[in-house]
Protein backbone atom coordinates (compact mmCIF):
# COMPACT_ATOMS: atom_id res chain seq x y z
CA UNK A 1 0.00 0.00 0.00
CA UNK A 2 1.21 3.61 0.06
CA UNK A 3 3.19 5.77 2.71
CA UNK A 4 2.14 4.27 6.15
CA UNK A 5 4.39 6.82 7.61
CA UNK A 6 3.04 9.89 9.35
CA UNK A 7 1.60 12.46 7.65
CA UNK A 8 -0.23 9.69 5.36
CA UNK A 9 -4.33 10.00 4.74
CA UNK A 10 -4.54 6.81 6.19
CA UNK A 11 -8.33 7.88 6.89
CA UNK A 12 -8.93 7.63 10.84
CA UNK A 13 -7.90 3.95 12.26
CA UNK A 14 -5.89 2.71 8.85
CA UNK A 15 -9.20 2.80 6.86
CA UNK A 16 -7.89 2.55 3.64
CA UNK A 17 -7.61 5.61 1.34
CA UNK A 18 -8.82 4.94 -2.86
CA UNK A 19 -8.00 8.22 -5.16
CA UNK A 20 -10.53 7.72 -7.99
CA UNK A 21 -10.10 9.59 -11.13
CA UNK A 22 -13.15 9.46 -13.49
CA UNK A 23 -13.08 10.07 -16.72
CA UNK A 24 -16.23 12.59 -16.94
CA UNK A 25 -19.97 12.46 -17.00
CA UNK A 26 -20.45 12.09 -20.47
CA UNK A 27 -22.82 8.82 -20.94
CA UNK A 28 -25.62 7.00 -18.83
CA UNK A 29 -22.88 4.50 -18.95
CA UNK A 30 -20.95 6.28 -16.91
CA UNK A 31 -23.54 7.61 -14.66
CA UNK A 32 -24.16 4.13 -13.48
CA UNK A 33 -20.33 3.51 -13.48
CA UNK A 34 -20.00 6.70 -10.93
CA UNK A 35 -22.35 5.21 -9.00
CA UNK A 36 -20.98 2.25 -8.61
CA UNK A 37 -17.93 2.93 -7.40
CA UNK A 38 -19.61 5.14 -4.65
CA UNK A 39 -21.42 2.64 -3.53
CA UNK A 40 -19.03 -0.41 -3.55
CA UNK A 41 -16.33 1.84 -1.92
CA UNK A 42 -19.05 2.90 1.39
CA UNK A 43 -19.84 -0.76 1.32
CA UNK A 44 -16.43 -2.10 1.27
CA UNK A 45 -15.72 0.47 4.35
CA UNK A 46 -12.96 2.24 2.17
CA UNK A 47 -12.32 6.38 2.37
CA UNK A 48 -13.13 7.41 -1.37
CA UNK A 49 -11.59 11.02 -2.91
CA UNK A 50 -13.31 11.04 -5.71
CA UNK A 51 -12.49 13.16 -9.02
CA UNK A 52 -14.07 13.97 -12.58
CA UNK A 53 -11.76 14.90 -15.25
CA UNK A 54 -14.33 16.48 -17.65
CA UNK A 55 -13.11 14.12 -20.16
CA UNK A 56 -9.22 15.85 -20.04
CA UNK A 57 -6.22 13.77 -19.58
CA UNK A 58 -4.51 16.72 -18.45
CA UNK A 59 -7.28 16.76 -15.58
CA UNK A 60 -6.90 13.13 -14.90
CA UNK A 61 -3.26 13.89 -14.59
CA UNK A 62 -3.13 16.39 -12.06
CA UNK A 63 -6.22 14.49 -10.02
CA UNK A 64 -3.40 11.42 -9.73
CA UNK A 65 -0.26 13.98 -9.29
CA UNK A 66 -2.94 14.99 -6.25
CA UNK A 67 -3.56 11.65 -4.81
CA UNK A 68 0.16 11.22 -4.79
CA UNK A 69 0.90 14.13 -3.08
CA UNK A 70 -2.30 13.44 -0.50
CA UNK A 71 0.12 9.83 -0.08
CA UNK A 72 -3.26 8.07 -0.74
CA UNK A 73 -2.83 3.87 -0.07
CA UNK A 74 -3.97 3.22 -3.56
CA UNK A 75 -5.12 4.96 -7.21
CA UNK A 76 -7.53 4.07 -9.74
CA UNK A 77 -8.61 5.16 -12.96
CA UNK A 78 -10.40 5.02 -15.53
CA UNK A 79 -8.03 6.41 -18.62
CA UNK A 80 -9.90 8.62 -20.99
CA UNK A 81 -7.52 7.69 -23.84
CA UNK A 82 -4.78 5.10 -24.37
CA UNK A 83 -1.76 7.22 -24.41
CA UNK A 84 0.09 9.36 -22.58
CA UNK A 85 0.21 8.11 -19.44
CA UNK A 86 4.07 6.27 -18.98
CA UNK A 87 5.39 9.71 -16.66
CA UNK A 88 2.29 9.94 -14.06
CA UNK A 89 2.28 6.48 -13.47
CA UNK A 90 6.02 6.08 -12.93
CA UNK A 91 5.39 8.71 -9.95
CA UNK A 92 3.11 7.22 -8.47
CA UNK A 93 5.34 3.47 -8.52
CA UNK A 94 8.08 5.77 -7.51
CA UNK A 95 5.51 6.95 -4.41
CA UNK A 96 4.91 3.20 -3.62
CA UNK A 97 1.00 3.90 -4.50
CA UNK A 98 -0.29 1.15 -6.40
CA UNK A 99 -2.77 1.48 -9.68
CA UNK A 100 -5.84 -0.25 -11.02
CA UNK A 101 -7.28 0.53 -14.43
CA UNK A 102 -10.65 0.28 -14.29
CA UNK A 103 -12.72 0.39 -17.28
CA UNK A 104 -10.32 1.40 -20.08
CA UNK A 105 -7.11 0.41 -21.25
CA UNK A 106 -3.20 2.34 -21.35
CA UNK A 107 -0.61 1.54 -23.83
CA UNK A 108 1.77 1.72 -21.62
CA UNK A 109 4.36 -0.96 -22.47
CA UNK A 110 5.90 -1.08 -19.09
CA UNK A 111 2.99 -3.53 -17.66
CA UNK A 112 4.21 -3.28 -14.02
CA UNK A 113 3.35 0.51 -13.50
CA UNK A 114 -0.23 -0.92 -13.24
CA UNK A 115 -1.38 -3.57 -10.62
CA UNK A 116 -4.35 -5.09 -12.55
CA UNK A 117 -6.95 -3.94 -15.07
CA UNK A 118 -10.66 -4.48 -14.71
CA UNK A 119 -13.08 -3.90 -17.82
CA UNK A 120 -14.56 -5.33 -20.63
CA UNK A 121 -12.95 -6.50 -23.73
CA UNK A 122 -13.88 -4.10 -26.48
CA UNK A 123 -13.19 -5.98 -29.18
CA UNK A 124 -14.92 -8.98 -28.66
CA UNK A 125 -17.93 -6.29 -28.35
CA UNK A 126 -17.12 -4.99 -32.05
CA UNK A 127 -17.01 -8.62 -32.99
CA UNK A 128 -20.34 -9.21 -31.48
CA UNK A 129 -22.11 -6.63 -32.64
CA UNK A 130 -19.97 -7.11 -36.92
CA UNK A 131 -21.08 -11.26 -36.33
CA UNK A 132 -24.99 -9.94 -35.87
CA UNK A 133 -24.45 -7.65 -38.54
CA UNK A 134 -22.92 -10.41 -41.01
CA UNK A 135 -25.95 -13.23 -40.00
CA UNK A 136 -28.48 -10.51 -40.82
CA UNK A 137 -27.24 -10.13 -44.13
CA UNK A 138 -26.10 -13.41 -44.73
CA UNK A 139 -26.90 -14.76 -48.35
CA UNK A 140 -28.59 -11.28 -49.43
CA UNK A 141 -27.04 -9.69 -52.37
CA UNK A 142 -26.84 -5.24 -52.53
CA UNK A 143 -24.99 -3.39 -50.87
CA UNK A 144 -25.58 -2.20 -47.26
CA UNK A 145 -24.52 0.90 -46.86
CA UNK A 146 -23.07 1.26 -43.12
CA UNK A 147 -22.41 4.44 -40.75
CA UNK A 148 -20.72 4.48 -37.62
CA UNK A 149 -20.60 6.54 -34.51
CA UNK A 150 -17.21 6.23 -32.80
CA UNK A 151 -16.39 6.56 -28.85
CA UNK A 152 -14.37 9.13 -27.80
CA UNK A 153 -11.13 9.62 -30.27
CA UNK A 154 -8.36 7.60 -28.76
CA UNK A 155 -10.04 5.82 -26.37
CA UNK A 156 -9.85 2.01 -26.00
CA UNK A 157 -13.51 1.13 -26.70
CA UNK A 158 -13.67 3.61 -29.69
CA UNK A 159 -10.17 2.02 -31.26
CA UNK A 160 -11.66 -1.75 -30.21
CA UNK A 161 -14.91 -1.93 -31.05
CA UNK A 162 -14.21 -0.33 -34.30
CA UNK A 163 -11.63 -3.13 -35.04
CA UNK A 164 -14.12 -5.88 -33.85
CA UNK A 165 -16.97 -4.88 -35.77
CA UNK A 166 -14.56 -4.18 -38.84
CA UNK A 167 -13.02 -7.59 -38.59
CA UNK A 168 -16.28 -9.36 -38.80
CA UNK A 169 -18.37 -7.89 -41.14
CA UNK A 170 -15.31 -8.54 -43.43
CA UNK A 171 -15.87 -11.42 -44.93
CA UNK A 172 -19.22 -10.31 -46.48
CA UNK A 173 -18.05 -7.73 -49.28
CA UNK A 174 -21.53 -6.06 -49.51
CA UNK A 175 -21.28 -4.82 -46.03
CA UNK A 176 -19.14 -1.38 -46.49
CA UNK A 177 -18.76 1.09 -43.43
CA UNK A 178 -19.36 4.51 -45.89
CA UNK A 179 -18.87 6.61 -43.24
CA UNK A 180 -17.23 7.10 -39.72
CA UNK A 181 -16.52 9.75 -37.52
CA UNK A 182 -17.00 10.44 -33.84
CA UNK A 183 -19.62 11.63 -31.37
CA UNK A 184 -17.69 11.27 -28.10
CA UNK A 185 -19.92 8.47 -26.55
CA UNK A 186 -22.45 11.47 -26.11
CA UNK A 187 -26.42 11.74 -27.36
CA UNK A 188 -26.01 15.34 -28.53
CA UNK A 189 -23.11 14.99 -30.63
CA UNK A 190 -24.43 11.58 -31.88
CA UNK A 191 -27.82 13.68 -32.79
CA UNK A 192 -25.31 15.97 -35.16
CA UNK A 193 -23.34 13.82 -36.89
CA UNK A 194 -26.35 11.47 -37.75
CA UNK A 195 -27.59 14.76 -39.04
CA UNK A 196 -24.74 14.74 -41.20
CA UNK A 197 -24.41 10.90 -42.38
CA UNK A 198 -28.02 11.77 -43.42
CA UNK A 199 -27.38 15.00 -45.73
CA UNK A 200 -24.45 13.23 -47.06
CA UNK A 201 -25.23 9.78 -47.91
CA UNK A 202 -28.59 9.31 -49.64
CA UNK A 203 -29.14 5.22 -48.77
CA UNK A 204 -28.27 3.98 -45.15
CA UNK A 205 -28.87 1.00 -44.41
CA UNK A 206 -27.17 0.59 -40.93
CA UNK A 207 -26.21 2.78 -37.52
CA UNK A 208 -23.02 1.16 -35.59
CA UNK A 209 -22.97 3.45 -32.23
CA UNK A 210 -20.20 2.62 -29.93
CA UNK A 211 -22.54 3.79 -27.35
CA UNK A 212 -25.76 3.71 -26.55
CA UNK A 213 -26.06 7.46 -25.75
CA UNK A 214 -25.23 8.26 -29.72
CA UNK A 215 -27.83 5.91 -31.04
CA UNK A 216 -30.40 7.85 -29.01
CA UNK A 217 -29.29 10.89 -30.33
CA UNK A 218 -28.70 9.41 -33.92
CA UNK A 219 -32.68 7.97 -33.56
CA UNK A 220 -33.77 11.38 -32.80
CA UNK A 221 -32.02 12.83 -36.72
CA UNK A 222 -33.61 9.72 -37.84
CA UNK A 223 -37.31 10.36 -37.10
CA UNK A 224 -36.58 14.19 -37.99
CA UNK A 225 -35.65 12.87 -41.21
CA UNK A 226 -39.19 11.37 -41.18
CA UNK A 227 -37.23 7.47 -41.63
CA UNK A 228 -38.22 4.65 -39.25
CA UNK A 229 -35.17 3.44 -36.87
CA UNK A 230 -35.03 0.18 -36.69
CA UNK A 231 -36.56 -0.79 -39.78
CA UNK A 232 -35.36 2.14 -42.72
CA UNK A 233 -31.95 2.24 -40.92
CA UNK A 234 -31.44 -0.62 -38.88
CA UNK A 235 -29.41 0.28 -35.16
CA UNK A 236 -26.90 -1.49 -33.30
CA UNK A 237 -25.25 -0.30 -29.94
CA UNK A 238 -22.79 -1.28 -26.90
CA UNK A 239 -23.96 -0.51 -23.89
CA UNK A 240 -27.17 -1.74 -22.92
CA UNK A 241 -27.76 1.07 -20.27
CA UNK A 242 -32.02 1.99 -19.72
CA UNK A 243 -32.47 3.96 -22.29
CA UNK A 244 -31.26 1.86 -24.70
CA UNK A 245 -33.22 -1.25 -23.70
CA UNK A 246 -35.70 1.02 -23.74
CA UNK A 247 -35.42 1.77 -27.20
CA UNK A 248 -34.71 -1.70 -27.93
CA UNK A 249 -37.57 -3.11 -26.72
CA UNK A 250 -39.94 -0.19 -28.69
CA UNK A 251 -37.66 -1.99 -31.53
CA UNK A 252 -36.14 1.56 -32.79
CA UNK A 253 -32.58 -0.23 -31.88
CA UNK A 254 -32.03 -3.28 -33.17
CA UNK A 255 -29.46 -5.21 -30.97
CA UNK A 256 -27.59 -4.11 -28.41
CA UNK A 257 -24.21 -5.59 -26.83
CA UNK A 258 -23.74 -5.48 -23.30
CA UNK A 259 -20.80 -3.49 -21.49
CA UNK A 260 -20.98 -3.62 -17.86
CA UNK A 261 -20.70 -0.52 -15.33
CA UNK A 262 -21.29 -2.37 -12.31
CA UNK A 263 -17.12 -2.81 -11.68
CA UNK A 264 -17.41 -0.96 -7.82
CA UNK A 265 -17.44 -4.42 -6.28
CA UNK A 266 -14.81 -6.06 -8.50
CA UNK A 267 -12.43 -2.80 -7.89
CA UNK A 268 -12.69 -2.41 -3.95
CA UNK A 269 -11.61 -6.07 -3.83
CA UNK A 270 -8.63 -6.14 -5.78
CA UNK A 271 -8.07 -2.55 -3.61
CA UNK A 272 -8.06 -4.33 -0.59
CA UNK A 273 -5.54 -6.58 -1.81
CA UNK A 274 -3.11 -4.73 -3.24
CA UNK A 275 -3.04 -2.58 0.23
CA UNK A 276 -1.95 -5.59 1.70
CA UNK A 277 0.46 -6.08 -0.57
CA UNK A 278 -1.31 -9.58 -2.24
CA UNK A 279 -0.52 -10.20 -5.71
CA UNK A 280 -3.94 -9.50 -8.43
CA UNK A 281 -4.75 -10.97 -11.39
CA UNK A 282 -3.77 -8.67 -14.20
CA UNK A 283 -6.51 -8.72 -15.89
CA UNK A 284 -10.05 -9.05 -14.70
CA UNK A 285 -12.66 -9.59 -17.51
CA UNK A 286 -16.43 -7.85 -16.83
CA UNK A 287 -19.36 -10.97 -17.77
CA UNK A 288 -21.82 -9.72 -20.33
CA UNK A 289 -23.93 -10.71 -23.19
CA UNK A 290 -25.94 -9.22 -25.58
CA UNK A 291 -29.93 -8.28 -26.45
CA UNK A 292 -32.52 -8.51 -28.72
CA UNK A 293 -35.63 -6.45 -28.60
CA UNK A 294 -37.88 -9.62 -27.50
CA UNK A 295 -34.61 -10.18 -24.45
CA UNK A 296 -34.90 -6.22 -23.97
CA UNK A 297 -38.97 -6.82 -23.19
CA UNK A 298 -38.08 -9.65 -20.40
CA UNK A 299 -34.55 -7.97 -18.86
CA UNK A 300 -35.68 -4.11 -18.76
CA UNK A 301 -37.26 -4.79 -15.05
CA UNK A 302 -34.22 -6.37 -13.91
CA UNK A 303 -31.65 -3.49 -15.20
CA UNK A 304 -29.97 -1.73 -12.18
CA UNK A 305 -28.78 1.12 -14.50
C1 LIG B 1 -16.88 1.44 -21.90
C2 LIG B 1 -16.86 2.90 -21.49
C3 LIG B 1 -17.56 3.74 -22.51
C4 LIG B 1 -19.05 3.39 -22.63
C5 LIG B 1 -19.58 4.73 -22.95
O1 LIG B 1 -16.30 0.66 -20.89
O2 LIG B 1 -15.52 3.37 -21.38
O3 LIG B 1 -17.49 5.11 -22.10
O4 LIG B 1 -19.32 2.45 -23.63
C6 LIG B 1 -18.83 5.57 -21.93
O5 LIG B 1 -20.97 4.86 -22.79
O6 LIG B 1 -18.97 6.92 -22.18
Amino acid sequence: GGDKEAGSTGGGDDKIVLGFSQVGAESGWRTANTESIKASAKAAGIELKFSDAQGKQENQISDIRGFITQKVDVIAFSPVVTSGWDAVLKEAKDANIPVILTDRAVDSQDTSLYKSFIGSDFKVEGEKAGEWLAKEYEGKTGDVNIVELQGTTGSAPAIDRQTGFAEKIKANPNLKVVKTQTGDFKRADGKTVMETFLQSTPKIDVLYAHNDDMGLGAIEAIEAAGKVPGKDIKIITVDAVRDGMTALAAGKINFIVECSPLLGDQLMEVVKKVNKGETVEKRILTKEGTFTPEQAKTELPNRKY
